[in-house]
């Protein structure tokens, strides 16, 4: 949208443009958090496995932007008590080598977990896979772009890469809260610990 003023000065007829942001609607003083899905540096392996920062606060009402780095990624989203800690959630995943940082237990990630939240509330139940591909329980979901209908897993999201844009999930937080984000894969979440929080206040 541009808008076209016309200044008068000594008999000269100045047409001034403006160019304005490139949003459908200027008025609305849109503040947008990105967080980035997938390490945008390191774009494969276990390193690229991270939500960047694993840690974000927002006012109620605004919106994240997930951006979407490497490949297999799936994004799911669950309220979470606000006393839940990084260290909480890591305590039910796989445990990792101190040394490696990685999963000492190479089947785990196809094994039934429950992750609880810093009340002790139940917030994902995985399943074993066989049968659920992705880390894909509904209740009280409030987002997830790879669900799994029937036999059927839903396709990961496209990543960026060096060369080529990925996909941009944005979500509106309408409710003050601490919210839990997970990757979807099972290996991302359940044995290197893909996962990170946003506030919402
Ligand atoms: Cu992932």
């Amino acid at each position: 949208m541009k808008s076209r003023q016309a200044i008068s000065i000594g008999g000269v007829t100045l047409a001034l443009t403006f160019a304005l942001p490139s949003y459908a609607r200027t008025d609305d003083a849109e503040i947008n958090t990105i967080v980035y899905f997938g390490d945008p540096v390191t774009l494969t392996g276990p390193g690229n496995q991270v939500v960047v920062p694993d840690e974000v606060s927002i006012e109620k009402g605004q919106t994240v932007t997930f951006v979407v780095y490497g490949p297999n990624h799936g994004i799911a989203l669950y309220p979470v008590s606000s006393t839940t800690t990084r260290d909480d959630i890591t305590a039910q995943l796989c445990p990792h080598d101190p040394a490696t940082n990685a999963c000492t237990d190479p089947v785990f990630a196809n094994g039934d977990h429950t992750t609880r939240d810093g009340k002790d509330n139940v917030v994902i139940v995985t399943g074993t896979n066989p049968p659920f591909q992705r880390v894909d329980d509904p209740t009280d979901r409030l987002l997830a772009t790879s669900a799994q209908i029937d036999g059927v897993a839903g396709v990961f999201l496209t990543g960026a890469t060096d060369t080529s844009p990925g996909t941009h999930v944005q979500f509106r937080f309408a409710k003050s809260g601490r919210y839990l984000v997970v990757c979807m894969n099972r290996n991302h979440y359940l044995a290197n610990w893909m996962f990170g929080f946003i506030n919402v206040q």
